[in-house]
């Protein structure tokens, strides 16, 4: 799973990903190097499980966020940038925003950007369409054909300079799509850099571009790049002081991070016993042998049942026993669609 982080020249990409990554990369010299980094996702119903259970390991789920330049922000020359392919294949873009400097403009540059990204779907998208359409009418296969129709569709959507993910598609139609990797057909992570002296008003800066946000497709966060980015080298009770100093509640990177994981879809079941207590990424929607599946394939396929109990409710009860005489433990079957924060135990036969 890949979050990109895209955005203009000098927007905080950098500063944002070494908050995010623990990482002390160059940042402000305008560099075309190219950073990635595996990020924990953080999940305090992990910590609060291994408070339960005291596991000797503790395992997070994780993420990789690419910081590569990309889109420059010029415009109507976007058509001739080059998007690379590592950009492409990530799940999500985080769109970072320079809402600090003298002379920001992040409305223009969101718009911009944007702009951009629909510019580049429909060179690229035009550019299929010819190419398939002249193999459909040689070879008058249907297939061909179909995607045609459906690239049309997409087309007349670009066209009316709105994002593919704001077109209603089947499911199949989707599948079709995803191999392009289109820009505009991802999640999209609104970050405003804001300066330090500003952060104050993060809260009433949320509010005002609350417009950009649209449920399970686009999210806004707002976030001090430089003050994340200065709390790397601390130790936990450092960073806590600082953090309390400045009225911090929580580390807005963990922010960023988890809105993304949302943006995609994904939620987090729990296993937790003794050797390890340990969050699992799955697709929302997917069944208790699919999720078992994750751990290993030979638990889906012998799947017997899930022993299911609500993080909530472990959380309340902490005790298998109590959890059990409160009536709170489920054995459920292989229809079972898991929620997040389930903890469970697969029982399985191979
Ligand atoms: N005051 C302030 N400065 C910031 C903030 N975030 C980034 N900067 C500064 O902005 C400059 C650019 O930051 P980078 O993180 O290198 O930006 P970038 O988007 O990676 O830039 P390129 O890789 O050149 O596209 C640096 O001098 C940072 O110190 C912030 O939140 N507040
Ligand atoms: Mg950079």
């Amino acid at each position: 799973m890949r979050l990109a982080l895209i955005g203009k020249p000098q927007s905080g990409k950098t500063t944002i990903f070494n908050a995010a990554a623990g990482q002390q990369e160059t940042v402000g010299d305008f560099s075309k190097a190219v950073h990635r980094a595996q990020v924990k996702v953080p999940d305090e119903r992990v910590d609060r499980m291994a408070e339960l259970v005291t596991p000797k390991k503790i395992t997070f789920t994780s993420i990789e966020i690419l910081d590569a330049p990309g889109l420059s922000g010029k415009g109507k020359e976007a058509g001739k940038l080059e998007i690379s392919d590592d950009l492409r294949q990530s799940e999500a873009f985080i769109m970072i925003v320079d809402a600090f400097s003298a002379d920001a403009q992040p409305e223009t540059d969101i718009q911009t950007l944007i702009d951009e990204m629909i510019l580049l779907d429909y060179v690229q998208v035009e550019g299929i369409i010819t190419k398939r359409s002249r193999k459909a009418k040689l070879t008058g296969d249907k297939s061909d054909q179909k995607l045609v129709g459906l690239l049309q569709k997409c087309l007349e959507q670009l066209e009316s300079e709105k994002p593919l993910i704001n077109c209603e598609f089947t499911t199949d139609e989707e599948k079709l799509l995803r191999g392009f990797q289109l820009l505009t057909q991802k999640p999209l992570l609104i970050v405003l850099n804001i300066a330090e002296e500003a952060l104050g008003e993060a809260d009433s800066t949320y509010d005002r571009y609350s417009r950009y946000i649209d449920a399970d497709k686009r999210e806004l966060a707002v976030i001090c790049g430089k003050i994340q980015a200065e709390l790397i080298g601390l130790d936990d009770e450092e960073k806590q002081m600082f953090m309390d100093e400045l009225g911090i509640k929580a580390l807005a990177t963990d922010r960023v991070i988890q809105k993304s994981y949302a943006l995609l879809g994904l939620i987090s079941y729990l296993t937790a016993d003794t050797p390890e207590a340990r969050a699992w990424t799955i697709r929302k929607g997917m069944t208790a042998p699919q999720a078992a599946g994750v751990i290993h394939s030979d638990i889906e396929r012998g799947f017997i049942r899930a022993e299911v109990v609500a993080f909530d409710d472990y959380d309340q009860l902490e005790t298998m026993a109590a959890i059990k005489a409160a009536g709170k433990h489920r054995s459920e079957g292989k229809d079972y669609v898991v929620k997040d924060g389930d903890v469970i135990l697969f029982r399985f036969n191979v």
